[in-house]
């Protein structure tokens, strides 16, 4: 899967794809990233992307120009991706959202949104508009990371068999987690729960599910 990020603020994104299992999966070539910087694609010799608001209003807004010659760039590298626009007016991002675009298989254009934010015409770019929850964040790079860690880890391959299966009893966008423990048997006191040293699966499986914390 290709997936290609348009950003005024690239560099924010090299943590993430420079890590763990991100970085193996581009190592698998299970996943390629290409990070487009917005300002490449600015208006003049100032490279200029944003703009007063018609109407009056605070702040600047990206303007359309720069947004549409990027995702120009980046289709022709892909002509099938999907554009995917994170914004606080988006569909709420499920864990079958992440489902969908990593069954899908299409590549991905993420386009950052930055400022106060965009000429409403950048939105007619966009394939899918996503909100990952319900606060304000600066700009949206970090919804786009969002998507990214979600989709990436569900794509084929990535995670080992035994995880993958792990995903599958997750019921769509029911998270589930119980409390898990790994060794010492005590810790400063604090010890693991009789029952999970047992070895009884069946017990396991009950307490497992009595501690399952259903969001
Ligand atoms: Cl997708 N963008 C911004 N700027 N804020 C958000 C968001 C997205 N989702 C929740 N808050």
């Amino acid at each position: 899967m290709k997936i290609q990020i348009i950003s005024l603020f690239p560099d924010m994104f090299e943590g993430l794809i420079g890590t763990s299992m991100i970085k193996k999966a581009q190592d698998q070539q299970l996943v390629e990233f290409k990070l487009i910087n917005l300002r490449d694609f600015g208006i003049g010799k100032r490279r200029t992307v944003d703009g007063l608001l018609y109407g009056g209003g605070d702040g600047m807004l990206l303007r359309p120009e720069p947004m549409y010659a990027a995702v120009e760039f980046a289709k022709n590298a892909d002509k099938d991706a999907q554009v995917i626009l994170p914004t606080p007016r988006g569909e709420k991002y499920k864990q079958s959202t992440a489902k969908s675009l990593a069954a899908e298989g299409r590549g991905l254009i993420i386009i950052c949104p930055r400022y106060e934010g965009y000429d409403e015409r950048i939105t007619e770019l966009a394939d899918r508009q996503v909100c990952i929850g319900n606060y304000v964040l600066t700009g949206g790079e970090l919804p786009a990371m969002i998507v990214i860690d979600s989709v990436v880890r569900l794509i084929p391959g990535v995670l080992g068999g035994e995880n993958s299966l792990l995903m599958e009893s997750f019921n769509d966008d029911k998270l589930i987690e119980y409390p898990q423990y790994t060794r010492p048997e005590n810790f400063n006191g604090l010890s693991v729960p009789e029952v999970l040293l047992s070895g009884n699966h069946a017990e396991i499986e009950s307490w497992r599910k009595k501690h399952t914390k259903l969001q």
